[in-house]
């Protein structure tokens, strides 16, 4: 196999890239509503937000959903436009998953 043969297998077998959307800690967005986001943006349920909300709070970060590049990047602008709108410093970036 020469070397355009490989590279052109390569692309084919490629995995379509994944990204989880994280949301960051921060001293002032209040828990309640980063439970409404998750339940607004990542179809969380009650329980399943307040748990993720703890661990963020706790661990500075959590991992509340993945997808391709397209709706990850979506959901990081949606959440970032609904928290200024509310006043709310919350954060929230894209990470390419490693296989
Ligand atoms: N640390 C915030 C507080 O004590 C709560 C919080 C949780 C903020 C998760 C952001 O992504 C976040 N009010």
């Amino acid at each position: 196999m020469n070397q355009a043969e490989s590279k052109n297998l390569k692309q084919k077998l490629k995995i379509p890239n994944r990204f989880d959307v994280i949301l960051l800690n921060d001293d002032y967005t209040s828990m309640e509503f980063v439970v409404e986001v998750l339940k607004k943006f990542f179809h969380k349920e009650f329980l399943a937000a307040e748990a993720i909300m703890l661990k963020i709070h706790i661990d500075g970060e959590a991992v509340c959903g993945t997808y391709s590049y397209d709706v990850a990047q979506t959901k990081v602008s949606q959440v970032i436009e609904y928290s200024r709108k509310n006043d709310q410093p919350l954060m929230s970036v894209l990470r390419e998953v490693s296989l």
